[in-house]
């Protein structure tokens, strides 16, 4: 039986790919999809020949969210509280702890869930054709797996409100505008472009970029003094790794830089 069923898992240059695979429902989550992203992530943050992740669809979509067809309408007492603390949390959770890189390429429409899952990516590149959208608000839910906390960050309280409550899908192209893509790219040439960012992300000094996304989790809540401290704290242990030694040694000596990502 192969390791998984409902998303593709392969390792390629030192990038690890995970594309959501049952494209006929637009990749929706469901229960066993959900486990096995969690089960991909732990996978890649412990090979240690993995240093950028690239998060992607099949087919048309990225995610269409919660499968709503295998989803009770009247769900009993705590059930969808339960569901996204058992099932939605995890994934945001590693993917915002996992101290690598961690690329959405996001191919096409993001919903509900799914766009949760594109904004706690640390970078997005999205095809000119691709969405995201706030579905939640759509059917009468409010938006979860993190939407609100990225949204508000990413751009404001105002136009993250906006987003959730008008419920309309944001193109690529204003999603460049207000910050929630760094890039964009034509669908054809989409996963080759965000396969280059992320093998040039695992040739960096990985294990610095690590330390950095910690940081800046951190500097989400934080004061400024308390930030200064932390980042000193961890610049001590990025001293201590190969790369730094690499990364002066390459500088005095004109050339590139050749880091192993410890
Ligand atoms: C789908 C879905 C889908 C199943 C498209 N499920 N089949 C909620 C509840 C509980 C616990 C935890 O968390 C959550 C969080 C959430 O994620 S709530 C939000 C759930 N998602 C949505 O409400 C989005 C629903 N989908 C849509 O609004 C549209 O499909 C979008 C805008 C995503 C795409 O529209 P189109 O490009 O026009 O495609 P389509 O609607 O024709 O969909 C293609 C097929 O995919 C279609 O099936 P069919 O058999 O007719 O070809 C859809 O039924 C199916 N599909 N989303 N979430």
């Amino acid at each position: 039986m192969p390791e998984y069923e409902t998303i593709l898992y392969d390792v390629t240059n030192a990038v690890a790919t995970l594309t959501l695979n049952r494209p006929e429902r637009l990749n929706a989550f469901t229960d066993q999809m959900l486990a096995e992203i969690v089960k991909s992530l732990k996978q890649a943050e412990q090979d240690e020949a993995v240093r950028a992740l690239l998060v992607t669809g099949a087919g048309r979509g990225f995610c269409a969210g919660q499968d709503l067809g295998s989803f009770q309408d009247s769900p009993s007492d705590n059930q969808l509280y339960e569901h996204i603390m058992e099932h939605y949390r995890p994934m945001i959770k590693m993917l915002r702890s996992i101290e690598k890189p961690v690329i959405a390429a996001v191919n096409g429409v993001a919903a509900g869930a799914g766009a949760s899952l594109a904004l706690a990516c640390d970078l997005r590149i999205m095809a000119t054709t691709a969405s995201l959208l706030q579905a939640f608000g759509n059917i009468g839910l409010v938006p979860d797996s993190g939407s609100t906390w990225f949204l508000v960050r990413q751009v404001g309280f105002g136009r993250a409100f906006e987003i959730a409550v008008e419920g309309e899908r944001i193109p690529a192209k204003r999603c460049l505008e207000l910050g929630l893509a760094n890039r964009l790219a034509e669908p054809e040439t989409l996963m080759a472009e965000a396969r280059a960012w992320a093998a040039k992300l695992a040739g960096r000094a990985t294990y610095a970029i690590g330390l950095t996304k910690r940081a800046m989790n951190r500097a989400l809540t934080s004061t400024l003094l308390e930030a200064i401290e932390y980042e000193a704290h961890l610049q001590q242990l990025a001293a201590g790794s190969q790369d730094f030694v690499e990364g002066v040694q390459a500088f005095r000596e004109k050339r590139a830089a050749v880091f192993k990502g410890k």
